[in-house]
C-alpha cells in the first residue's frame, strides 16, 4: 500500500499541493494508457484521411511526432476526440470522446487510490471533472482563427474550484495530476502558487483560454515550477491556484488530470457521471466494468445531444472586472 508520510500530508495542508514521486510505475500503470491510445490515435487519422482533411495517415510515425503532424495538417489539435469528458456545450449525438478500459483503470489504480485515501478518506468517488491533456508544441500546434495563439496553450492561472458549480465549494475535491511523458518546464509542465488555498474562491473571468483569475487578484510573488517524470503524481486542494508553462518545446505535453472526492458529497458538476471509485463500507456499490462507465458517459452525451446547454460554472462575461 502506497503510504503518504505524515509529514507528505503536513507539507498538503501547508503549502496546498504535494508531489510524490515514483507513486505509479510507468511500465504497469502508464504503458498501457499509452497503447491504448495508439489506437484512439491512429482511428483519427483514417477518419481524417477518409474525410480528405490529410494526406495520409502517417502511419509510420511514433505517437508523438504522428500526433503532431495530425494536427498540423487538420488544423486542430482534436481534443476532444481523446478527451474522457465532454465538452461545455454543443454536444451532438456524434461528439467525440474516449472512455476506453484502460483510461477506466487508470481511475480506480489501486496506488492512486491508496494515495487518495491519505487526503479524503477511504470512501472514494471518482469525480467526472477529468481530462487527458495532449499538447502540441505551440509553433508547430494549430491556431485559433480568431485569437491567433495556439489552441492548446498554457493553462492560465485558475483555482479548480473556479470551474465547478457552488453545489461543489464545500466538498473536499482533490485534484490528481500526473504526465504520461516526462512534463518539463520547455513541454509547458505545471505551476502553482505555494500557500495559495487559504485565501478562499477567488474571482475567474472567462479568457480565451480558459477560466483565468485577473492579475489584479493574484497577490503572488512566484509560482514553484514543477518538472515531473514519469510515475510522479500531484495532489492539490480544490483552491490551489495553479496553471501550466507554454509548450516550447518539439514534443507532445500528455497528462492526466483527475479528481476524487468523498462519497456522497456533491461534485460541483451533476450534469456529468461520476462513480464510487472505492468503498470500504459498501464494496458493491463500486463501479468496476469499464463498459458500464463509457456507457454512462454515452448515455450522457447522447440526453445533452438533446438538451440546451446547461451552466458549469458560476461566471458569467458581465463582471466588471472582466471587462
Ligand atoms: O495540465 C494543464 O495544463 C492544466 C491542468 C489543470 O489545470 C488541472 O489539472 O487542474
Ligand atoms: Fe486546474
Amino acid at each position: 500500500m502506497a503510504a503518504i508520510s505524515e509529514n507528505q500530508l503536513a507539507h498538503f495542508e501547508e503549502e496546498g499541493y504535494l508531489v510524490v514521486r515514483g507513486l505509479l510505475d510507468p511500465e504497469e500503470d502508464l504503458d498501457p494508457v499509452i497503447r491504448e491510445y495508439e489506437g484512439v490515435l491512429d482511428s483519427l487519422a483514417q477518419e481524417l484521411c477518409s474525410q480528405g482533411r490529410i494526406p495520409s495517415t502517417f502511419a509510420d510515425l511514433p505517437f508523438g511526432p504522428r500526433l503532431i503532424r495530425l494536427c498540423a495538417e487538420s488544423g486542430s489539435t482534436h481534443a476532444q476526440y481523446f478527451d474522457f469528458s465532454l465538452p461545455q456545450k454543443g454536444i451532438r449525438p456524434d461528439t467525440p470522446f474516449w472512455a476506453g478500459p484502460a483510461v477506466f483503470q487508470t481511475l480506480r489504480n489501486e496506488k492512486l487510490l491508496d494515495a487518495v485515501a491519505f487526503f479524503i478518506g477511504p470512501e472514494i468517488y471518482s469525480n467526472p471533472i477529468q481530462h487527458v491533456r495532449l499538447k502540441p508544441p505551440e509553433h508547430l500546434g494549430p491556431k485559433d482563427p480568431q485569437t491567433g495563439q495556439a489552441q492548446l496553450g498554457s493553462t492560465p492561472w485558475h483555482q479548480d474550484n473556479g470551474v465547478l458549480l457552488p453545489t461543489g465549494d464545500q466538498s473536499r475535491i482533490l485534484t490528481v495530476w500526473f504526465p504520461l511523458w516526462d512534463a518539463t518546464p520547455e513541454n509547458g509542465c505545471l505551476q502553482v502558487i505555494p500557500r495559495s488555498h487559504r485565501q478562499g474562491l477567488l474571482t475567474h473571468c472567462r479568457r480565451w483560454n480558459g477560466l483565468a483569475i485577473p492579475d489584479q487578484f493574484l497577490h503572488r510573488v512566484e509560482g514553484a515550477v514543477l518538472p515531473m517524470q514519469r510515475g510522479d503524481v500531484l495532489f492539490m486542494t480544490q483552491r490551489t491556484i495553479h496553471g501550466s508553462l507554454p509548450n516550447h518545446s518539439e514534443e507532445v505535453r500528455w497528462s492526466f488530470d483527475l479528481r476524487y472526492n468523498p462519497i456522497g458529497q456533491p461534485t460541483g458538476r451533476e450534469q456529468f457521471p461520476g462513480f464510487v471509485a472505492r468503498s470500504r463500507k459498501d464494496p458493491a456499490s463500486e463501479l468496476r466494468d469499464p463498459f458500464a462507465w463509457y456507457q454512462l458517459w454515452k448515455e450522457t452525451r447522447d440526453r445533452l445531444a438533446r438538451e440546451a446547454d446547461p451552466a458549469y460554472n458560476r461566471w458569467g462575461a458581465e463582471d466588471k472586472v472582466c471587462a
